[in-house]
């Protein structure tokens, strides 16, 4: 790392201790941005990376709310307005009881490259709460959600701010906060994404994470030519991204053979496929978050605290979380002979991990290229929105599909130019800073 980024680094550590998931994501990207602020000195005299490593704005509020036994609750609201260079902020919204300031600062971060790499015209944010809706009932969750849109809706607009799903939003959460937007507003526009059909939704957007990223997978699989046909592939998590993965790689032929939670993961070896898929759902609504049931029903093994990195597989789709795959994990995947590792959440590998896959040269993409499909599709509802207009499933698909090709050319052919052939996190990175740095330059000192 050059001098120049490493005291930006600092500085960064400096002004925003006990942040370090934040850190992270800045460290990752400054040591591919280093090569690129070599051959392009005119972005460090503008000072564009010292700009996009502090938020543009960041909104933080009291959530109070009632249980079903009349028992008051506050909670901590936040939303990161990070990039608005190229285009609206946009980015999900996260409730879970890890929320930090630091953690939504690291995934906006990661949000305006990811956006800037869609192609669509996307700024970056994030948001959420320390809320947990573990078992919560619906009126709890609808109340809660209510509460928190009742502060949220006057820093947000169709062409300002476009929230969207994460950890512990779904469509259920999306259609509270969208009524009662709409309640204070008094105006029905698409200031949401991942909304319900009947009420100006996109079809396929729920699958659109899980979709792209083996999408992704397959381009990066074609590179080494081959296919997910008969491949044996490890997913963690069993949320929204981990179920659209599972549909995807059955299609192409794969078998899935795990799923994790908090409590641990399944091992499934007969795949995970059919009416196991569809469980997938009812284990998420039930609220009660553990994949132990699973093995439950369908006599799959279960190993309690441990993460699916251990079994032997081609390829591995981390779907759950930040930090999931530590060195320890990858040196196992890798020793174990797996090919391919294809990020499904933000940022689940560290550092020490990444190196790992690099050094041993598998298949290695960082989620801000691979999870892309779930915004893209975002950037889709939106322009239905807009047209008031929806588009056909194979419509939504075949752009979904487009978009995903196209990034992985972008990271193959950026990390090419920069001297890096096959390295999946600087081409994302390059790429997805030289468009949002161009925009801000053309746009004077903001
Ligand atoms: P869901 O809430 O549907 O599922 C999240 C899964 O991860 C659950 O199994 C959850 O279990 C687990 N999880 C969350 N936090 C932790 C934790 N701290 N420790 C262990 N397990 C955890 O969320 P999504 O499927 O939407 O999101 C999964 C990942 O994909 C996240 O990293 C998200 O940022 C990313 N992503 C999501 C997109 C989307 O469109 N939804 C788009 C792009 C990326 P539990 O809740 O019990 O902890
Ligand atoms: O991390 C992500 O890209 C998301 N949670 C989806 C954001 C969005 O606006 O669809």
């Amino acid at each position: 790392m050059s001098n120049y980024v490493q005291a930006i680094l600092a500085d960064v550590k400096a002004k925003n201790p006990s942040e370090p998931e934040f850190h992270q994501a800045i460290q990752e990207v400054t040591e591919s941005l280093d090569l690129v602020l070599e051959r392009h000195p005119e972005y460090r005299y503008a000072k564009i990376l010292e700009r996009m490593v502090e938020p543009e704005r960041v909104i933080m509020f009291r959530v109070p709310w009632m249980d079903d036994q009349g028992e008051i609750h506050i909670n901590r609201g936040f939303r990161i307005e990070m990039n608005s260079a190229i285009g609206p902020y946009k980015g999900g919204l996260r409730f879970h009881p890890s929320v930090t300031l630091g953690i939504l600062k690291f995934l906006a971060f990661e949000q305006v490259f990811k956006n800037s790499l869609t192609t669509l015209p996307m700024g970056g944010g994030k948001g959420g709460s320390d809320f947990n809706p573990k078992g919560k009932s619906d009126n709890e969750i609808m109340r809660f959600c209510q509460s928190f849109m009742t502060e949220l809706f006057r820093h947000i607009g169709p062409n300002t701010d476009v929230p969207a799903g994460d950890i512990g939003v779904g469509g259920r959460e999306i259609g509270f906060l969208f009524g009662q937007y709409k309640r204070l507003k008094n105006e029905f526009t698409g200031v949401l994404t991942g909304k319900g059909l009947n009420w100006g939704g996109s079809l396929i957007r729920p699958e659109a994470t899980g979709f792209g990223v083996v999408y992704f997978a397959e381009e990066m699989l074609k590179t080494k030519g081959t296919t997910f046909d008969g491949k044996t592939v490890a997913v963690s998590g069993f949320g929204n991204v981990a179920w659209g993965a599972v549909q995807k790689v059955n299609e192409l032929g794969g078998k899935v053979v795990t799923l994790s939670g908090p409590d641990g993961f399944i091992y499934d070896k007969d795949g995970i496929k059919g009416e196991k898929v569809d469980y997938m759902l009812k284990l998420r609504s039930s609220n009660k978050d553990i994949v132990e049931d699973y093995a439950k029903e369908f006599g799959a093994e279960f190993y309690e605290d441990k993460k699916p990195w251990e079994i032997k597989v081609d390829v591995a789709l981390p779907c759950a979380t930040q930090n999931e795959i530590l060195e320890d994990d990858a040196k196992k995947l890798v020793e174990n002979g797996c090919m391919c590792v294809c990020e499904g959440a933000n940022m689940p590998t560290t550092i020490e991990g990444y190196k790992i896959f690099t050094e041993a040269k598998i298949l290695y993409a960082p989620g801000k290229a691979s999870n892309a499909g779930g915004v893209a599709t975002s950037g889709l509802e939106m322009s239905q929105n807009s047209m008031r207009l929806p588009w056909s499933r194979d419509e939504v698909d075949k752009r979904l599909h487009e978009i995903m090709s196209r990034i992985h050319l972008t990271c193959i052919e950026t990390s090419d130019r920069f001297g890096t052939p096959g390295n999946y996190v600087n081409g994302a990175n390059i790429a997805g800073f030289l468009k949002v740095a161009d925009a801000m330059m053309d746009q004077g000192l903001v």
